[in-house]
């Protein structure tokens, strides 16, 4: 698109103006009085204001019966910080930069001081905010139902290599970006019990007598689709108390009761649960699920009901994404407002939510599969859990009869787990409430098929299929990697940034381009030189922008193994105290990532990496060829610094733990050669790129299998492997630890009992490759090569393509490109 030059004098003119306007009228501040967040105020409501047109457009659209909506339910959505993506989607970041320059400010720090919504823990999170932005660039209506917390995933300092949570006040300067649609509530019910009587039509019926009655409250915020005048939106609640005071109680003098229920709503939407992929949940997580999708699902009905349509044909108008199970209680809510509220026969029910519902699982983990233990669940559903039990009965029925006497498999598929204590399995739920279930990647599905829902899968193979994730290329490469992205389009046009799949492959031929390769390299090393500045300033320590920047990051776990990076690290570096002379590739190892606040291991983890970088980074023997750096507080807006300027992206789960993971996509995206096991998505990403362009090591699934039933003895492994032995050794002799000899034993321990992710069995094959990677480091022209190919293969990871799949094979909806 070509503007004429007095538009875009035009454009920046009026933009001033508005910014100078808004910070007027809206932020009160005149220019000498203004703060810098008085300026992003201005400037925010600014741009805000330039998707009204179109968000409002989407408001009237939502009443178009024709149309059928998509309503992604998700317990978090990690949309990253907004400006900077509002401007490249809206296509006037040029413009807006040259407005606020002529203010006299400049637009680079007015971006930094935006407070990123956490809403999310990770990969799951941002999936979502990927999805909608996908949805909305591809023209598709949606809506966002998700929880307005009032605090996000916690920041995280370090203090002497430890781990600190600090409270996320996310919005203590304010939120420009959303609308409070205060009129627009729902009451939520909680607790208390159930009546059944029969009606004055002689139906028997059920009544659910709460204990407490919550509100919540719609705050929408927009989400721009790429330069196509589309606006979708996220809905998200917050909770409130009905009645702010309970006078009653007040005069009887019992001022604490008179607060108690209006701290109780309050505290629902307080705090984003900081686990990713947890142990067994409690009380206030429950609640905070059934708010969200009660509120949601009410929602929901009030606009088919605006559109007009008959309620037999809600699944027409419009398809539900249960994002995990987090909101599968969603399958019962919708049936008991059908049946309880609008007299809707339980059959009919039954068909509608059926074929409403879709539902995604992300884990496998056995700890991570969310279920509630019943006497819970009473307490806090009674009305829900009498209508779980129908939908049991009646899906047993159908079982028995599919397999008449196999008590086995019956109890396999109920959605009550009876072994011991009993609990209500949410994914069993969700399967049974849902028309389709969906892994994340090929693998993940098909372990999902043979392995965690194995008999469901044997009844109605149908249902199950893969759809493997992506990440947005507009913000994961046009907004984080400027120069790479220009350095593409000039090359090949900007239809890869809505078309990436046909498009992206155009720069294959440019892999053996020496002018190509060589502006590649340098805008690669402009980046990392930039990240080198940034970490210097961070933590004092002074990395070589020219050595291999080894990056991992993601959220602390066992399973994703960062204590076998480490062990690779304490090789390289036995390796050099034993021959201060040796010929090394120099290194930094650049990790980042959050551990849940009660998960002792991944704190553990954490101190590790500090400490072994304490050691590394001052010894004169390794003379700086290998650095070791913790990057705090890893999340959306800090990854901006951390993607683009990795050379070695560490992909290196246990084989069959990672259901998909999405940083792996977004490294290879911005041209990181990827060390990974055949995981998730690693596999598809590995075949996209070409296997001789993927460092490839460790144990599969079928390796593992076979190592568990012949017996796994990581001690063995220990005893007979000098290189393992040296590791350990030196971590047990407390030299990274000052002298400490036992601060590190629980993960020694962990690792020489069961070593439950087989770190130990995999630490060879993944040193080897390490090796490989540093010999084709050298060869600074066929690594370019790799990373170019990389990027020019990767046009199967936008989630333009995983929405394309939801649209065909869950949602029946049309997608607009
Ligand atoms: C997978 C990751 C995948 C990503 O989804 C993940 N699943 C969770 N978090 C992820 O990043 C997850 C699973 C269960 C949970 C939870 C989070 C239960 C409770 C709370 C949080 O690990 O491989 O890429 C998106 O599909």
């Amino acid at each position: 698109m070509i503007t004429e030059p007095a538009i875009i004098v035009n454009q920046v003119a009026q933009l001033e103006k508005d910014i100078l306007e808004n910070l007027y009228s809206i932020q009160g501040k005149s220019r000498d009085l203004a703060t810098t967040n008085d300026w992003y105020m201005a400037v925010a409501y600014t741009v805000r204001n330039r998707l009204m047109k179109n968000w409002i457009d989407t408001l009237h659209g939502l009443m178009d019966k024709e149309v059928k909506l998509v309503g992604y339910l998700s317990a978090e959505f990690l949309v990253g910080p907004h400006l900077g993506n509002a401007l490249i989607n809206l296509g006037i970041y040029d413009e807006v930069k040259e407005a606020t320059q002529r203010l006299g400010l400049d637009l680079r720090q007015l971006m930094d001081i935006e407070e990123e919504p956490g809403l999310g823990n990770g990969g799951l999170g941002r999936l979502a905010a990927c999805f909608i932005d996908s949805l909305t660039t591809l023209k598709v209506p949606a809506i966002g139902y998700g929880i307005r917390y009032e605090f996000g995933l916690f920041e995280q300092q370090i203090r002497d290599g430890w781990q600190f949570e600090v409270t996320d006040k996310w919005l203590r300067f304010g939120n420009p970006w959303e609308i409070a649609r205060t009129e627009l509530s729902f009451t939520v019910k909680i607790g208390g019990h159930t009546e059944h009587y029969t009606d004055e039509m002689g139906l028997y019926s059920a009544r659910w007598i709460p204990e407490i009655e919550v509100k919540g409250v719609a705050y929408d915020t927009p989400v721009p689709g790429y330069q196509n005048n589309k606006v979708n939106f996220l809905r998200l609640w917050k909770s409130e108390a009905i009645e702010s005071f309970d006078f009653e109680a007040f005069n009887r003098g019992d001022y604490s009761k008179a607060v108690d229920e209006k701290v109780y709503s309050e505290n629902i939407g307080k705090v984003l649960y900081p686990n990713d992929e947890p142990l067994a949940g409690r009380r206030l997580r429950l609640s905070q699920q059934y708010f969200f999708v009660s509120c949601s699902i009410q929602d929901v009905l009030r606009l088919h009901e605006l559109r007009g349509l008959p309620i037999d044909q809600l699944p027409d108008s419009m398809a539900l994404q249960l994002n995990d199970t987090h909101p599968s209680i969603a399958v019962a809510e919708l049936m008991r407002i059908l049946i309880d509220e609008k007299q809707v026969d339980w059959d009919r029910a039954w068909r509608i939510t059926k074929n409403t519902f879709a539902y995604t699982n992300h884990t496998l983990l056995p700890e991570a599969l969310e279920k509630w233990p019943l006497s819970l669940f009473a307490s806090l559903l009674p009305r829900h859990l009498e209508i779980i039990y129908e939908i049991n009965s009646r899906s047993l029925a159908e079982v028995k009869s599919l397999y008449p006497g196999d008590d086995h498999i019956a109890r396999s598929l109920s959605i009550i787990d009876e072994e011991g204590e009993k609990y209500v399995r949410m994914a069993h739920l969700a399967c049974v409430g849902s028309h389709m279930v969906n892994g994340v990647s090929d693998l993940h599905a098909d372990l999902l098929k043979k392995d965690v829902m194995r008999d469901f899968y044997n009844m109605t193979p149908e249902k199950f299929i893969g759809i493997t994730n992506g990440v947005t290329p507009r913000r994961w490469l046009k907004l984080y990697s400027p120069g790479l992205s220009s350095l593409i389009s000039d090359k090949i046009g900007e239809g890869w940034l809505t078309h990436m799949e046909d498009e992206i492959i155009k720069l294959e031929p440019l892999a053996d381009d020496p002018a190509f390769q060589q502006k590649w390299q340098e805008t690669k090393r402009t980046y990392k030189n930039e990240l080198s500045i940034q970490v210097s300033r961070m933590s004092g320590v002074r990395i070589d922008p020219a050595s291999m920047f080894d990056v991992m990051v993601k959220r602390i776990h066992e399973y994703k193994r960062q204590h076998l990076n480490v062990f690779h690290i304490i090789h390289l570096y036995n390796r050099i105290k034993k021959n201060p002379g040796l010929d090394i590739v120099p290194r930094t190892f650049i990790f980042g990532g959050k551990a849940a606040p009660g998960y002792h291991m991944a704190k553990l983890i954490i101190k590790l990496i500090h400490s072994v970088g304490e050691v590394v980074n001052n010894d004169g023997d390794v003379d700086g060829r290998l650095k070791v750096i913790f990057f705090p507080d890893f999340n959306v807006k800090s990854s901006e610094w951390v993607y683009r300027s990795a050379d070695l992206s560490e992909q290196i789960s246990t084989a069959g733990k990672e259901a998909s993971g999405t940083g792996n996509m977004k490294f290879s995206m911005n041209g990181a050669l990827t060390i990974g096991t055949m995981d998730g998505a690693n596999i598809e990403i590995m075949d996209a790129a070409g296997k001789e362009n993927f460092f490839l090591f460790g144990l599969t699934v079928e390796d593992i299998q076979a190592l568990r039933k012949t017996g796994y003895r990581p001690f063995d492994l220990y005893q007979n492997d000098e290189d393992l032995r040296e590791i350990i050794d030196r971590l047990q002799s407390g030299e990274f630890s000052r002298g400490d000899k036992h601060l590190f034993k629980p993960l020694v321990d962990s690792l020489l009992g069961n070593d439950p992710y087989f770190v130990l069995q995999d630490f060879h094959s993944y040193a080897d490759c390490q090796q490989n990677i540093s010999n084709a480091f050298l060869d600074r022209s066929h690594w370019t090569r790799m990373s170019i190919l990389n990027v020019a293969r990767m046009g199967k990871f936008s989630s333009d393509r995983s929405i394309r799949e939801y649209c065909n094979k869950i949602w029946n909806v049309k997608p607009s490109y």
